[in-house]
């Protein structure tokens, strides 16, 4: 299944990215008109090339404590120091030494990302294909379901209207941003307006236990799920609010680990889990999760984190596994950037609100070279101007 993997170069592409358009949460506005990422690339001595992203989606730590400036030190000075000390790289090893330096996870998802592609374009498959073997699954979707994330809006018609829209380009799947002050009444208006929409919400933690009576009035909504009301990392405090809701909790922010996801489960923390690469340090641990919840019938579904076609590739490889039931954040390309850095753009099949899973060797998209040199002088300028970097 696997091979040997012996790499020539690695190489980091700090970029920076406008986009259609940002996406106010709870706690900040994310990926306002220029979002940061870092791509690394990777070169192998046998010519092929893989990719991944550091799907950051601020400049300022929010989501994540991480930056695109911490990723570049922690992928230059330590992550990749470490990596080519063990060349040949075996891709079927277990990949516990990169838990020795702790945390940054989404630096490591990117680095994981970019050999994985490397070792699926040796071996002349899809990544789809090798995540799939890697997880032991027996089949693999050829296309994914998505739905689309909505940022909180202004005011009542403009929520309105941002549903209107991608639900008239054949989304199926709405997500709503709430946070507190900004949700029962919200999402009564949403419901009455669009009343067969499968709706759900993220407050991205921003509630507390106190807040229960409020977050129950959410059950007359007929929710498909309430993503992540409370506490950054908490897990023992939604196992104090689930029994009292109706409607499923899905936790994002909390779950960093299999582990984690254990605890959410034995506690009965919530139901659902949002699977995002990025978030549990990449595909190795992202697979461990995907066959805890296949064990024990949990839903997954793949949480979007404004990737550039890069990072997309690779969610959408990930959620062609067969314990992916739900649909996921990964919409079309326009609905981020115009144009992306990779072609052809993802597009979205209206009649059944998929996107297919690339099927090319490798990434399966082509990384357009001219793009990602423009979108490095973004990075380079923004970030000299805001941030003293050198
Ligand atoms: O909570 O899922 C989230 C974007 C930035 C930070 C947090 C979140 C999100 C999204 C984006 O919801 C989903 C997408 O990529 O379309
Ligand atoms: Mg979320």
């Amino acid at each position: 299944m696997f091979k040997e993997l012996s790499i020539e170069t690695i190489l980091l592409h700090p970029i920076a990215m406008p986009m259609v358009r940002s996406l106010d949460t709870s706690f900040a506005t994310q990926g306002a008109f220029l979002r940061p990422a870092v791509l690394v690339e990777v070169q192998t001595q046998n010519g092929a090339t893989g990719w991944g992203e550091v799907a950051m989606t601020a400049w300022t730590p929010g989501y994540s404590y991480e930056t695109v400036f911490t990723a570049l030190h922690v992928l230059r000075d330590f992550l990749i120091p470490d990596l080519l000390n063990r060349q040949p790289i075996k891709t079927d090893e277990k990949w516990t030494w990169l838990h020795r330096v702790r945390g940054h996870p989404f630096a490591k998802h990117a680095l994981l990302s970019a050999i994985f592609t490397a070792a699926a374009a040796e071996q002349n498959i899809p990544l789809a294909q090798l995540i799939q073997e890697m997880a032991g699954a027996g089949w693999r979707r050829d296309r994914v379901e998505t739905g689309i994330s909505l940022g909180i809006q202004p005011g009542i018609d403009a929520t309105l209207e941002a549903i209107a829209q991608p639900l008239a380009e054949g989304y199926r799947r709405v997500k709503q941003k709430i946070k507190r002050g900004w949700d029962v009444d919200v999402v009564r208006e949403i419901r009455q307006a669009f009343p067969e929409v499968v709706l759900m919400v993220d407050a991205n933690s921003d509630y507390t236990l106190e807040d229960a009576d409020r977050l129950k009035q959410m059950d007359d909504f007929d929710l498909l799920m309430i993503e992540q009301p409370l506490g950054y990392e908490d897990i023992y405090d939604h196992s104090r609010l689930q029994p009292q809701l109706k409607t499923p909790l899905c936790l994002d922010e909390s779950l960093h680990t299999a582990g984690h996801v254990q605890l959410m489960h034995q506690l009965g923390a919530g139901k659902i889990v949002n699977l995002k690469p990025s978030r549990v340090g990449g595909l190795i641990e992202a697979v461990k999760i995907h066959q805890f919840c296949e064990q024990h019938r949990i839903p997954v579904w793949v949480g979007g984190m404004l990737e550039t076609g890069i990072g997309r590739a690779v969610s959408l490889a990930l959620a062609s596994l067969p314990g992916v039931t739900l649909p996921c954040d990964l919409s079309a390309t326009d609905k981020y950037y115009r144009p992306d850095i990779t072609e052809p753009p993802f597009v979205l099949d209206a009649a059944t609100s998929t996107i297919a899973v690339p099927t090319g060797p490798g990434l399966g998209v082509r990384v357009v070279t001219e793009r990602v040199k423009d979108a490095e002088k973004a990075f380079e300028q923004h970030a000299k101007q805001h941030f003293n970097f050198q």
